[in-house]
């Protein structure tokens, strides 16, 4: 119905072509000889935009028709990527985009990647969010992701003498195209003032309001069967302060003063909180969240009293709110302040109403990370939102006599016990995740309301992390058992009878190959080490974090380059540890573990003893864009966290459908997956969460563990000693004290097991027929792992929505 009439090859192509000239001309003003790679990406980016504007409207239009719920998924975080080639793989453009390019004498790849890589986002959280989105479209669920259009997004990663130097990011430098912005749609945000209550209802004067500009990007699904919008906010004076601009100060010469309203007002959209995992606690981010929190929330009622008319008690029914973590959990009192303050609702009408709107997904259990606001910062930026947390909490308590948790505690607005009382359902995002959040943060909670916490385990698009990162592999599930698996991805267990073919196989190894090779080509033409395809692909990839453990893993290499020196003539298995990932620029131990694995491979990769068995390649500036070229080349996937630190995991997902085997502890999604592909498939080590958390409370467990490990205290000592940082024999001392005094993430703990567990991995890689039979279990077997199986879950169990297709 949503999908125009299917055109053959060639006229799906001549049409591409002329569209595709004509946005050349018309709406950049290029002739097709002068057209860079740049200009003809600007060009394919309008031609495809066109078409999925008119998706999007007619989905628009479906949605309306059939007055169906919609889903709003607010997240200060969408780590898109580049959506070019996205939306030539969904729109079924692959071919024609091809033909075109050739008729046209252009090259397609390069078009492809001058498109900049969308940052907004810092990892795990924000990449979800891109892929739920996506995912809402191929299933035609009616859905709008709300966020802020940062101006600039994740900082730029450079490594500067073996350090991390940051540069601000500038997607929007050149524009972008794919943007439809509403310049007619401006919301009032405002900030501090006071509030004045009048008998019943209460009246809030802000002291500072700034305007809320919308821009939408239309995210299409899989074969352009739907389309969704992700809107974005970005943050203007508003037309009160004369539109960000003071004529006053200007005719007095002071130009600066002049736009003084304008600067102050875009602050709160200009940059992406580099932190992914300790809390900060900046007024700057309060005010972000809370100014795309209340943008989205009026946006959300004008369209549903549009929709549905004046009776709010309409809206559980007709709009389900998702708060990716905390960060917009604003939304319970702003609901409730607008429902009372601006619709007449008595309080208890109003929280009824927002509990079974909103519904929150918990992303962390790390202490550091949980969101709290000083009670003194909240009340004087948000008043009247201060005086309904105070009343939803004491609420809450006079329901439940016995609580023992509360969103107001010390002084500090909890945020995640603020969400889970205001939420119709709170779930985590593993199987593992979701009974630790029972078990420990949300505990007297959980008691409180037995029914509220569920699961809905992570998962990630195959249209992105397959078909468009591996075409190679795509091509080869096709043949081997058609394309259907693309849009239903659990079809991947029809691959299961082809593992014992060894034809298949050996292609299995060919498309490895090639996508090692081209790996390999990339990397060196961009100027870094030479990396041979016939080694290990060991990857490690990414946020920097002592919970991630990126320095156990340096730790094993510097273990083994000693034990190869010692034994030189032993049967080596040749292999390239590949980590990249960025570390929160306040995040000094994890900036030390990024020098550190630079000094080691400094040492380690000129060794002639070693270097033709071991290498180690730091990648800088990880991105989407770069993990799509890493996890279709690689052979090993580390997800070596401790037990019970990562919530879910996503990238050990991509590598596991893309036929690399996992090393890995019993932590978060990974217990799943081994669970799926079979132990025999999957190279366990490590403490359970339990043994990690019983063995940490153990006085003397890191000594304990290094006495008892001679090839980690010879690493560590080696460290220690300035083997790595001749000439600064102390740069370590603080890594070196970490593991050796407290090592809370338990890495001297773990090593033994997985130095055990690498040598495993050593001897099964070296059996190359019976490793391609074990990669294809593992893309046969992890099927599962699609967004759109989560998607599914979360409409049937949180959301109670329906596809409108
Ligand atoms: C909070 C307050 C102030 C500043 C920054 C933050 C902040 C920002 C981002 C805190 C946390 C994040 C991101 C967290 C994150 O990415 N978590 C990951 O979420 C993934 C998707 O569920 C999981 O797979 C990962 O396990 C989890 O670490």
């Amino acid at each position: 119905m949503l999908t125009p009439q299917p055109l053959d090859a060639q006229a799906l192509k001549e049409a591409l072509k002329d569209d595709v000239l004509g946005h050349l001309s018309r709406s950049l003003g290029v002739l097709a000889e002068d057209a860079t790679a740049n200009d003809w990406c600007r060009a394919m980016t309008l031609a495809l935009r066109d078409r999925m504007a008119a998706i999007w409207l007619a989905s628009e239009a479906a949605t309306r028709e059939t007055g169906a719920k919609r889903v709003y998924y607010l997240s200060m975080e969408f780590l898109i990527g580049r959506l070019l080639q996205d939306g030539v793989v969904n729109l079924g453009l692959m071919e024609a985009a091809e033909r075109v390019a050739e008729d046209l004498g252009f090259d397609l790849g390069a078009s492809l990647h001058a498109e900049p890589d969308a940052a907004l986002g810092n990892g795990g959280l924000g990449r979800l969010a891109a892929c739920f989105l996506e995912s809402l479209s191929s299933l035609g669920c009616p859905a709008m992701g709300y966020g802020i259009r940062y101006e600039h997004g994740l900082f730029a990663q450079s490594i500067e003498g073996g350090r991390q130097a940051e540069a601000p990011e500038t997607w929007l430098s050149a524009g972008n195209p794919w943007e439809f912005p509403r310049p007619a749609l401006r919301l009032p945000v405002g900030f501090g003032g006071a509030v004045r209550e009048t008998g019943k209802t209460a009246v809030w004067t802000p002291g500072e309001t700034v305007e809320a500009r919308a821009y939408d990007l239309a995210i299409v699904g899989w074969q352009g069967a739907f389309a969704n919008a992700l809107r974005l906010w970005e943050a203007r004076a508003s037309l009160s302060q004369g539109d960000g601009f003071d004529l006053e100060p200007f005719n007095a010469g002071d130009y600066l003063g002049a736009t003084e309203p304008e600067a102050l007002a875009r602050t709160i959209s200009r940059v992406l909180y580099p932190d992914d995992s300790t809390e900060t606690g900046k007024t700057l981010r309060l005010k972000q969240e809370y100014f795309f929190t209340a943008a989205s929330l009026a946006d959300i009622l004008a369209r549903f009293t549009t929709e549905h008319g004046t009776d709010l008690s309409l809206l559980p029914r007709k709009v389900a709110i998702q708060l990716n973590d905390t960060h917009p959990a604003i939304a319970g009192p702003e609901l409730v302040r607008l429902l009372m303050d601006a619709h007449g609702r008595s309080f208890e009408e109003a929280v009824g109403l927002a509990q079974a709107t909103l519904n929150y997904t918990n992303h962390t259990l790390l202490p550091e990370a949980l969101e709290a606001w000083p009670e003194a910062l909240m009340a004087s930026l948000l008043p009247r939102h201060m005086q309904l947390i105070e009343r939803i909490d004491a609420s809450h308590a006079k329901a439940h006599p016995n609580r023992k948790a509360k969103a107001l505690d010390h002084g500090q607005v909890r945020m995640g016990e603020l969400s889970f009382i205001m939420a119709n359902r709170v779930n985590g995002v593993s199987a593992l995740h979701t009974d630790l959040m029972r078990s420990t943060v949300f505990a007297d909670l959980d008691r409180l309301h037995p029914e509220r916490i569920v699961n809905q385990t992570n998962g990630v698009t195959p249209r992105r992390w397959i078909r468009g990162c591996n075409p190679r592999l795509a091509a080869l599930i096709d043949g081997a058992i058609g394309p259907d698996w693309t849009g239903d991805l659990e079809r991947l267990s029809d691959l299961e009878s082809h593992t014992s073919d060894a034809g298949f196989l050996e292609e299995l190894g060919r498309v490895k190959a090639a996508n090692k090779a081209d790996l390999a080509a990339y990397v060196a033409e961009t100027g870094g080490p030479a990396l041979d395809p016939s080694w290990m692909f060991d990857v490690q990839i990414k946020r920097i974090h002592e919970y991630k453990r990126q320095h156990m893993n340096i730790l094993e290499a510097i273990a083994l380059w000693h034990e190869m020196r010692d034994s030189p003539g032993k049967a080596w298995q040749p292999r390239v540890k590949i980590i990249a990932g960025k570390a929160a620029p306040g995040y000094f131990f994890a900036k030390d573990i990024i020098r550190l694995i630079h000094d080691a491979a400094h040492v380690i990769n000129a060794d002639p003893a070693t270097r033709d068995m071991l290498q180690i390649a730091f990648l800088p500036n990880y991105n989407v864009t770069l993990a799509e070229r890493l996890i279709p080349a690689s052979d090993l996937s580390e997800q070596i966290s401790t037990a019970g630190k990562e919530a879910s995991g996503t990238g050990n997902m991509k590598f596991a459908l893309n036929g690399a085997l996992t090393i890995g502890t019993l932590d978060g999604a990974n217990v799943e997956i081994r669970e799926r592909v079979r132990p025999e498939n999957f190279f366990l080590f490590g403490m359970t969460a339990e043994e990690a958390e019983a063995r940490r409370t153990k006085a003397g467990h890191a000594k304990a563990a290094i006495a008892a490990d001679p090839r980690l205290a010879r690493a560590i000592a080696s460290i220690r000693d300035g083997v790595f940082s001749p000439g600064e024999k102390t740069r370590y001392a603080g890594v070196v004290e970490n593991l050796t005094a407290h090592d809370y993430f338990l890495v001297c703990s773990d090593f033994s097991d997985y130095w055990r567990a690498q040598r495993e991995v050593d001897a099964a890689f070296a059996e190359t027929a019976t490793w391609r039979q074990m990669a294809g279990l593992n893309i046969a077997r992890s099927g599962w792992f699609s967004s759109d199986r989560t998607i599914r879950g979360y409409m049937a169990d949180i959301w109670r929505a329906e596809s409108v297709l």
